[in-house]
């Protein structure tokens, strides 16, 4: 796969001719103005702490989602693409992870996205409509059982599509980062594409194993990813605990959140925090 998506890259001319360590020393240039103690470099040391949704956002986003959603199309080649003018998202990662799950699951539709316990179960790219506001695009899966023509198929798709806003890669923690996702990543990079990582299967791990392996994922993506999204999202599967439910309500609410925000989708909500108003003159 990874010498496939290398050769469609070169063939294009889109990537600049880059390595992510070039970049950085450009990065830690221009960056030169914010203070830092040795002023020759700028380094994040983790990801800036996002504040918990307010219980009216949340609330927002799984609105936005409660409308039906509907299937549009699959494509075998990027061409067929429908000729949409909305904002969309679409959703990569290695076969079996959860892709078409996590449609199902944002949408309330289990019926949605066929899903399979059998890796390589997607095929096609699946587009499917948000009550006319934004389009959700499901993936094949990259790795394990996955083909050639899919690997194109996606590299296409990534490349050409002008409304594509940000593109989530769906990462197993119980796997962690593999190859694949590192080269798909170093690309994304290497032509300024914005991508967001959401960690599924958490109910599949323990509270402290799944924070090791988000932890050890993050410091990853701080030190090599530049185009990242920072921030990290999970899912996972609603069991009988009451702990469980709340926790995977709360993750698919900010996973919500999070594709409305990349859509460029804001909440008409009464602001939270205290307004500015010019005193009157006297
Ligand atoms: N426990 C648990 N299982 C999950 C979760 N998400 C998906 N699964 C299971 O993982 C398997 C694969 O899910 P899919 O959604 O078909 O995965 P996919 O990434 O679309 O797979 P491909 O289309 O084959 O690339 C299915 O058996 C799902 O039930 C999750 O959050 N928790
Ligand atoms: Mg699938």
């Amino acid at each position: 796969m990874t010498n496939i998506y290398k050769s469609l890259l070169s063939k294009r001319w889109l990537h600049t001719s880059l390595t992510n360590w070039q970049r950085k020393q450009q990065l830690s240039v221009n960056l030169q103005h914010l203070s830092t103690k040795d002023h020759k470099s700028y380094t994040l040391e983790s990801f800036p702490t996002v504040p918990t949704l307010q219980p009216s956002e949340e609330k927002w986003a799984n609105k936005m989602f409660a409308r039906p959603a509907t299937f549009i199309k699959s494509i075998s080649q990027s061409q067929q693409a429908p000729e949409i003018n909305l904002p969309e998202v679409a959703f990569v990662g290695r076969s079996n992870v959860g892709k078409s799950t996590l449609i199902n699951q944002l949408t309330n539709n289990h019926k949605l996205v066929k899903t399979s316990s059998k890796p390589g179960h997607t095929k096609l790219l699946n587009f499917f409509d948000l009550t006319g506001k934004l389009t959700l695009v499901d993936m094949p899966g990259y790795g394990f059982k996955s083909k050639t023509e899919w690997g194109e198929l996606i590299m296409d798709y990534l490349t050409c599509r002008k409304q594509l806003k940000r593109l989530f890669i769906l990462v197993d923690p119980t796997a962690g980062l593999k190859e694949t996702d590192r080269t798909l990543m170093d690309m994304l990079d290497q032509q300024a594409l914005t991508y967001q990582i959401i960690l599924t299967k958490r109910d599949r791990l323990s509270v402290a194993a799944y924070e090791a392996s988000k932890q050890s994922i993050e410091t990853e993506l701080i030190k090599n990813a530049i185009c990242c999204y920072p921030q990290l999202l999970s899912t996972g599967m609603a069991r009988r605990s009451k702990k469980n439910q709340d926790t995977v309500a709360h993750d698919l609410a900010q996973v919500r959140w999070s594709i409305l925000d990349a859509a460029g989708i804001k909440p008409d909500l009464p602001s939270t925090t205290p307004q500015f108003r010019p005193s009157s003159s006297t």
